[in-house]
Order: C-alpha cells, then structure tokens, then sequence
C-alpha cells in the first residue's frame, strides 16, 4: 500500500511539473504538453490503496475525473495511462480520452469525467460476475458531491434489490469544486445513504490507509462471498485546488493548511516504523517509485501523436453519414482491437 502511495503522489507531482510547462504567464488550458483539464487526488491516495488491495485483475474498478491513485493501485499500465494522458497514440484510450478517461480491459479499471457515472457499470459488472458464476466483484469510487446524483441512488437499489457483489466507495473530501458539502447534503457522513437501502454503510472517519484496508477487507469480503453490495466512507483530504490551475479563492487558509498537514503517507510510514520497517527499506520503496513514474513518462513523451485522419476512429463502430469521409467500422481495423 505505501508503494502504491508514494508512487500516486511523486506521479502526480510530475504530471504537474509537465502539465504547467508552457501554459504560464497567463493560464492557457489548451498549451502545453498536456492540454486540457487535469485533477489530482493528493490526499486521496489512502482510500485508493486501503480498497485495491483486496482486488484482484479480474475484479472491476470504475473511478470518477480524480482517477490516478486509484488506477494505480488497481495496477493500470503505468506506461499507457501515461502515453492517454499525454495525448498519444500508445495511450489507454488511443491519446483521445485523456486524464479523465482511462480504460484498461487487463485489469478491468475504466473511469469517467461525469460525476457518479461509474455506479450503474459497476453494478454491470456485478451483474455479470453473478451471471458467469464468478466471485469477482466490483467496486465504484464517487466524490462525496456525487451522492446525490440519480446514478448513485439508482445503483445503490438494484445492487442491493438483486444482492451483487459491488462495493460503493466515497471519498469525501468536503468539496465539490467550490461547494463545501454541507450546502449540498443533509447528511454528514454519507455512509449513512446505505441505510435506506438494506445494505452495511460504515465510514472512515481519517485518511489512515490501514483503517481504510480493514473496513474495506470486509465490504469485499462480504460481496466475494455472495453476501451482497455495501458503502464505505473514506474522509480523504484535498489538497490541491479543484483542477490544476484553480486558485481555490473560496477556500479559507486554516482549510488548505489543514488538508496538507494530515497526509495519510506520513502516517503510515510511522506505522510501517513502529512495526519495524527501517527508514532504509522506506527509501528504497520510494526510489522504486520514483523509478518508475520516471521511466513511464519517458516514454509516454516519446510515443506519437494519434494521426489527424484517425480522428473520427473509436468515436463509432458505424458512424452516421456524413460523420466521417471514411466511414470506419470496426471490420476496418482489420480486426485489431481499438
Ligand atoms: C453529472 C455531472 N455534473 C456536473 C459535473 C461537473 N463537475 C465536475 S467535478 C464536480 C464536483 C465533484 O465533486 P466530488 O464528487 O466531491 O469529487 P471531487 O472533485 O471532490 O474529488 C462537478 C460538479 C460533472 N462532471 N458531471
Ligand atoms: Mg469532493
């Protein structure tokens, strides 16, 4: 889990580093090398480490726009979530998805910039675990601005109506972009949606990833064993602005100090000390991580850009006329799947 953590947080902070490059003095969202909107989940990381290490390949992860932490710890391909995210051909998705909308079949992880939109697949895949006789299960991470959108409710119900082995996991960071949750949703902890839904709703009141794993270990243990769906809580910390570039103008200082000072990898560093891991087995975890998130964006950087008259492919298996000259279809690719 600390492996998973660190390397979230030093792959972040490398994004950042390239994601700024040329977009400065006046913030240009479309320069640089990676264009567009990019949301990091420092802060986050415990909750996608304390969950994901109970998962196995086969078991499915549906993650919202704030997705790298827990792509990581589900074991995305380092090198293509890096090549999407840098536009490139290599990438998950082609280089056309970007950050938001990573997908990667081998380990059965997809995510999706619209909030809550990752509950009704999940209980797809739960559905389809019970249908092929399997014990995988599936899990849907959301934001706490997210429970009270249709999709999470609705999901919740059939989950829980049909007894699928999917797990619900909300990170609550207290924020919305700007809105604070308490102007949003009448309940302060969110893990209390489960009771109107007949299933466990427990919450982890800190960003503590051992705290997190335990409570986790027995939600997917209860859905591997056929017992059911259930909602977990994780209180997680932002502490980046919204996306990269946000000036965070509706949030006080004490709230942003805050969020910083409780970062869930110090604190499991001190665990992991007082059971008798030495500072040199921490740093060599760290630089294996640094290692890594280095080698991925290397080549990430190297590989080429998606060619302009590919523009229309992946967008449809048969497009509308007019939609393209070329019409591709899938039996165009030559069978290769894209
Ligand atoms: C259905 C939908 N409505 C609105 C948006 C715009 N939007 C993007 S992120 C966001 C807030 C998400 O807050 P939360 O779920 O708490 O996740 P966090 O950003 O805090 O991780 C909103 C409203 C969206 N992406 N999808
Ligand atoms: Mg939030």
């Amino acid at each position: 889990m600390y492996e998973h953590m660190v390397t979230a947080r030093r792959y972040e902070e490398r994004l950042q580093e390239e994601y700024l490059e040329g977009k400065q003095p006046a913030f240009d969202i479309s320069a640089g090398p990676i264009p567009g909107e990019l949301h990091l989940a420092a802060g986050h990381e415990a909750a996608g480490a304390g969950v994901c290490q109970h998962l196995r390949d086969s078991d499915t992860v549906t993650a919202p726009h704030r997705p790298h932490h827990v792509a990581i710890a589900k074991g995305v391909d380092l090198k293509r979530m890096t090549a999407e995210i840098f536009g490139r051909r290599t990438g998950l998705s082609g280089g056309k998805g970007g950050h938001m909308h990573l997908f990667d079949p081998e380990v059965n992880f997809a995510c999706s910039g619209i909030i809550a939109q990752g509950c009704p697949p999940a209980v797809g895949a739960g559905m389809a675990a019970r249908r092929r006789n399997t014990d995988d299960v599936a899990v849907a991470f959301l934001g706490e601005g997210a429970i009270d959108q249709g999709g999470f409710l609705e999901s919740l119900n059939l989950a829980s109506v049909r007894d699928l082995p999917v797990v619900f996991v909300i990170e609550d960071n207290d924020w919305a972009i700007s809105m604070p949750k308490e102007r949003v949703t009448d309940v302060e902890n969110g893990a209390e949606r489960a009771d109107g839904f007949d299933m466990p709703g427990t919450r982890v009141d800190a960003d503590d990833a051992v705290a997190v794993y335990e409570a986790a270990r027995e939600a997917v243990g209860r859905a591997r064993d056929r017992n059911g769906p259930s909602l977990l809580e994780v209180q997680v910390h932002r502490r980046m602005g919204h996306f990269m570039g946000d000036p965070q103008e509706y949030r006080s200082e004490p709230d942003r100090e805050a969020a910083t000072q409780r970062d869930s990898i110090e604190r499991l560093a001190a665990d992991l000390r007082g059971h008798g891991v030495d500072d040199e087995e921490l740093e060599a975890i760290r630089e294996r991580a640094h290692d890594r998130v280095e080698e991925a964006i290397e080549w990430a950087k190297d590989q080429p850009e998606p060619a302009p008259e590919d523009a229309h492919m992946d967008a449809f298996v048969n497009p509308p006329s007019g939609v393209t000259d070329t019409e591709p279809t899938f039996a165009d690719t030559g069978g290769e799947e894209r």
